[in-house]
């Protein structure tokens, strides 16, 4: 039997947390590697782990699959998480690369030099609110169920409830219009995996601090 999926990062959300909601969502066990020096990822750049030089990489199935978008492709295709034909895999990706976009936002804003960060909190609670929870609210209304696509979880959804839960932590009063995503994130935590990986002690990642930003400084060397 294949051994848990290895995940190699550094300790911090990141480009890795999707990747273990998606596992912890799918009920995979996981075991990480956390990377504390630029030695480290050295290391792994130079016994040939890292396709192109980066992480995350996750250790799946005899791979070493690096580029976050493809392992979260990987697991949710093995663990029935991507539709069940070629046109909800089609929504799948376009409602997850929606989520990516917004997601991707919030991610950066730490490297905001300060003189703007109050501008672009501004305009990611601008973006929240007109663009992308209204684009997510009007996909659950326009079919009433109970999940984005062909009314079964996918990675989407995952994807969507975990940004959902940073945006709360960003200004809890971006939800407020949203009654429907709400239900999903309600839905979604419910879900026995979902909700032992939202306890205290699992595997999440808290918000970060100036300390994770200084570790990251100083292992990724910017
Ligand atoms: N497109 C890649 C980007 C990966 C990436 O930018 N990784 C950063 C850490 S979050 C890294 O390894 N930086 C070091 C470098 O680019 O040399 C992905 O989505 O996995």
């Amino acid at each position: 039997m294949a051994g848990k999926p290895k995940l190699h990062y550094f300790d911090a959300r990141g480009r890795m947390e999707a990747i273990r909601w998606l596992l912890a969502a799918a009920g995979v066990e996981f075991e990480e590697k956390l990377l504390e020096s630029s030695e480290d990822l050295d290391k792994l750049r130079h016994d040939g782990s890292l396709v192109f030089q980066q992480v995350p990489m996750v250790e799946i199935d005899g791979m070493k699959l690096v580029q976050t978008r493809a392992i979260l492709n990987y697991i949710a295709s093995k663990y029935d998480l991507y539709g069940k034909d070629m046109k909800e895999r089609a929504l799948i990706d376009m409602y997850t690369e929606g989520v990516a976009d917004l997601g991707e936002m919030i991610l950066l804003l730490p490297l905001c030099p300060p003189d703007q960060k109050n501008a672009k909190l501004t305009l990611i609670q601008e973006r929240t609110t007109n663009r992308y929870l209204p684009a997510f609210e009007k996909v659950l209304k326009s079919h009433g169920q109970d999940y984005l696509v062909g009314n079964k979880l996918s990675k989407a959804d995952i994807h969507l409830v975990e940004l959902l839960y940073y945006v709360e932590e960003l200004d809890p009063s971006l939800l407020a219009n949203f009654p429907l995503l709400k239900g999903l994130k309600t839905r979604v935590s419910n879900l026995p995996a979902v909700k032992k990986f939202l306890q205290p002690g699992s595997q999440r990642k808290p918000p970060g601090t100036e300390k994770t930003l200084e570790q990251a400084r100083k292992i990724f060397k910017f």
